[in-house]
């Protein structure tokens, strides 16, 4: 007989997570319900499809808690996931700072002990995102305390990975988080200065994160693309049009795909797997959405209600490309 193939997707996270473990590989898929399990987004969706975004996972499955982080561990590959609630105090940044900070550390450390020393795509839902004066604002407040936990030594980001930060409405921060051991191949975005690159104007220390990258997740390599919003050089542009955004926001993936070396004209955003959409104001779902359309016809579109880390910003996307 020939060797059993390696076991591949037949169990979807969603229908495992809670209390009960995925005892059989399966796909992580994450929830988008606004709820308080760990695993899932804690956005509300403003509809779309959310099949799509799902990861490949090989077992024997492992599920577990340390560091206060919760995870799902297969064959060279973990899911990560946290929420604290920091009380939101306003006028104490320095909790959200030392926040930031700590649970970077926990990953870095949960990473250690499951020996998968890449962080390959995270995640951030953070609260109130931009209250809070000048260098206190949380979101600056938070980058400080990130970039703080990489000043370290032998940490799990020894190459900046693809990442999402946008605002949610339950309180403190959540995160998710791909683990694996292989190095990531950051993509940045020759339209935008790069965000580790940031002048001082934003914040005492930049945001940590790359536009996209090229992944390895199981068997399949990706090209994962960054929460993007409509900023040219470092300056947000179109206050005011969400339309206009969108537009730019999407010129903004094209640039990254080009630069990834994986542009096909013909195919345009069309090659993307699927699309996500994060969305200030839910009126406005309906006009991205039909944006979205025309601009990546055919490809699965999710709508998330999301207030964003810059006040004007009105519309953010990320995206995923299987690569060959
Ligand atoms: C920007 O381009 C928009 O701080 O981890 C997007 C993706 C943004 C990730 C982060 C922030 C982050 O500056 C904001």
């Amino acid at each position: 007989m020939p060797d059993a193939p390696t076991p591949v997707a037949t169990v979807r996270w969603r229908a495992h997570l809670g209390s009960d473990a995925p005892r059989e590989p399966g796909l992580i898929h994450v929830r988008h319900a606004a709820e308080a399990n760990v695993f899932a987004c804690p956005l509300p969706s403003l509809g779309g499809d959310f099949d799509r975004e799902s990861w490949r996972i090989t077992g024997p499955l492992e599920q577990g808690h340390a560091e206060g982080w919760g995870y799902v561990a297969g064959r060279g590959m973990a899911f990560a996931a946290l929420h604290i609630d920091d009380g939101e105090h306003i006028d104490r940044p320095e909790q959200i700072q030392q926040a930031a900070f700590d649970t970077y550390n926990q990953l870095f450390r949960l990473q250690r002990s499951l020996g998968l020393g890449q962080v390959q795509r995270i995640w951030h839902w953070l609260s109130n995102v931009t209250a809070g004066e000048g260098d206190d604002e949380r979101y600056r407040r938070f980058c400080r305390g990130r970039a703080e936990a990489l000043d370290g030594h032998d940490h799990g980001m020894p190459v900046l990975p693809p990442a999402t930060l946008v605002s949610s409405h339950r309180r403190g921060l959540r995160m998710h988080a791909l683990l694996a051991d292989t190095a990531v191949v950051p993509i940045e975005n020759p339209r935008q200065v790069s965000a580790y690159a940031y002048p001082r104007d934003y914040g005492e220390r930049p945001p940590a994160f790359a536009r996209g990258g090229r992944v390895q997740l199981g068997a399949t390599s990706y090209l994962l693309i960054s929460g993007t919003a409509s900023i040219v050089g470092h300056e947000s542009r179109h206050v005011g049009d969400v339309s206009a955004q969108a537009r730019e926001a999407l010129d903004n993936v094209r640039a990254v795909m080009r630069n990834a070396d994986c542009w096909q004209a013909d195919r345009d955003l069309g090659a993307l797997e699927c699309l996500k959409a994060y969305i200030r104001d839910p009126d406005h779902a309906g006009v991205v959405a039909e944006i979205a359309a025309a601009e990546a016809p055919g490809v699965p579109l999710a709508l998330l209600h999301a207030p964003l880390c810059r006040p004007e910003l009105l519309v953010e996307f990320e995206a995923q490309m299987p690569l060959p």
